[in-house]
């Protein structure tokens, strides 16, 4: 295992809140048990995201000191344009309050009714950006990302042959374009290879279709390809990254996740009227073209942080803590998600709790006792999230996976805070037998995971915590 030296120093901190079992007991209660809403001041780690919750440097923070609040022209938009263009390469930088507004505004503009949008996974936000246009979101990752013990370097790539099957079946005209999500979020945040990108290319030019990146989490996906994938080893991450976006028309992107800050996002795209249609309606819902619904000191912080992202001392020591953490786990024999991703650590609830079936909520029943005992905040991705019920028969129709995330937020937590949570979590894998199942007491018709609430089947029984005291 190789510890990850962090390549920063401290130089303001945050105090954290220890709280006690008793009161997290209290808000959990008051919460229904759903981690969504306990306070989150009343969180020792919070490992519910990485989305926004990265530490800036001092470098973005000198950047927000020189924000230019101009309504038209800020120089900040045009520093964060050439940022932009010089890692993407594209022709035209929209900027937007974070990703989903890139896509809503992108999806709104050019899929109508009775289209299809094929992704190696969409990311839940993209999926309802699609389904909102009436079109289809089409998921065409290889099969094995479905399989939690199947090790392959570059589980996030795309099926060729199942997106060809798809091309000919829908005809091209009903495909306005096909994405790429790097890293693959919803399949363990698994790297998508830079040769599988460069197929799925010319099989699209085969047919004419746009190709388009969900780039979230780009410089993350280049880091793997650089370890991973031959011919790679030697080169630098921004080339990697110039080389990949290369193959693409255009990019939405949260840059909550690797452009290193709390708000913002972007499109970026090729095609001229695809742009200037988005740009109208950019004026209409988030404002003028050199802003987008951000502050000027925001658009600065993004650019100086997109650069920062691609330090590759810094990608690696990323990289390393999130494998630290899943490597941590795994020595101790609690069952994970592998290979282990870019920014989460996925615990395999149905092999953690064995006894549990599906519809008391295991992974749901795991969140709640790492907060419970651990003070640690994670997020069920599982049947709470993805169960449907039966139309026909009210019966619930349980997902494949099982897991609880643990999203690492970037530059936040130091190696120790990650160990206390390794160490947390295999406390709580020595005392399983004595986790309880759920039952759903509030089932909100959309979204329900945000709001649901709960009820433990049996009085919880005390669990050790770990010697640090929470
Ligand atoms: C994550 C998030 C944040 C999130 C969003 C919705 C529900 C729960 C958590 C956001 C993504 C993402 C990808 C691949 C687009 C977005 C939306 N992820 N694509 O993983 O991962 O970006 O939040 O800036 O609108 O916790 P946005």
């Amino acid at each position: 295992m190789r510890f990850p030296s962090e390549p920063f120093r401290i130089k303001v901190v945050e105090p954290i809140r220890r709280t006690s079992h008793e009161e997290r007991e209290r808000l959990l209660q008051a919460a229904g048990y759903n981690l969504f809403h306990v306070p989150a001041d009343s969180v020792y780690v919070d490992l519910l995201t990485d989305s926004g919750t990265s530490a800036m440097s001092d470098q973005q923070w000198a950047g927000l000191m020189l924000g230019d609040e101009s309504y038209a022209g800020s120089k900040n938009f045009y520093h964060f344009e050439a940022v932009v263009r010089s890692i993407f390469g594209y022709r035209y930088v929209i900027p937007t309050h974070q990703g989903r507004m890139a896509e809503n505004l992108l999806f709104s503009t050019v899929v109508k009714p009775g289209m299809c949008v094929p992704n190696n996974i969409h990311f839940d936000t993209t999926r309802a950006n699609v389904e909102h246009q009436k079109a289809e979101a089409l998921d065409l990752v290889i099969k094995e990302a479905y399989d939690p013990h199947c090790e392959l370097p570059f589980k996030g790539n795309m099926d060729l042959a199942r997106l060809e099957e798809a091309i000919n079946r829908l005809g091209r005209r009903s495909i306005p374009f096909a994405m790429i999500t790097i890293t693959n979020n919803s399949g363990g945040g698994q790297p998508v290879s830079m040769e599988n990108i460069r197929k799925t290319r010319e099989l699209l030019n085969r047919y004419g279709i746009p190709f388009l990146f969900d780039a979230c989490r780009f410089a993350e996906n280049c880091f793997f390809i650089k370890e991973r994938e031959t011919g790679y080893g030697e080169k630098p991450v921004i080339d990697i990254a110039r080389e990949l976006f290369s193959y693409g028309d255009g990019c939405t992107m949260s840059a909550k996740k690797d452009g290193l800050v709390n708000i913002g996002g972007f499109l970026s795209l090729n095609d001229e009227r695809w742009a200037q249609e988005i740009t109208n309606m950019l004026i209409l819902v988030e404002g003028f073209p050199t802003y987008g619904g951000l502050a000027g000191r925001d658009l600065e912080a993004m650019a100086r942080g997109l650069q920062e992202v691609l330090d590759e001392e810094y990608l690696r020591f990323r990289i390393s803590q999130v494998r630290y953490l899943g490597e941590l786990l795994e020595a101790a024999g609690v069952p994970i998600l592998k290979p282990i991703g870019g920014h989460a650590v996925y615990l395999n609830a149905k092999e953690f709790l064995p006894s549990i079936p599906q519809d008391q909520f295991p992974a749901q029943a795991l969140v709640l006792n790492l907060y419970r005992e651990y003070g640690i905040r994670s997020v069920e991705i599982g049947t709470v999230m993805f169960g449907k019920r039966d139309q026909v028969t009210g019966r619930m129709i349980h997902p494949e996976l099982e897991l609880v995330r643990l999203a690492i937020p970037r530059r936040v937590y130091t190696n120790m805070q990650i160990a206390y949570v390794a160490e947390s979590i295999v406390s709580l894998y020595n005392q399983r037998d004595s986790i309880k199942g759920l039952t759903m007491s509030y089932e909100a018709p959309l979204l329900r995971h945000f709001t649901a609430r709960f009820a433990e089947l049996s009085s919880p029984t005390t669990i050790q915590p770990p010697d640090a005291e929470v």
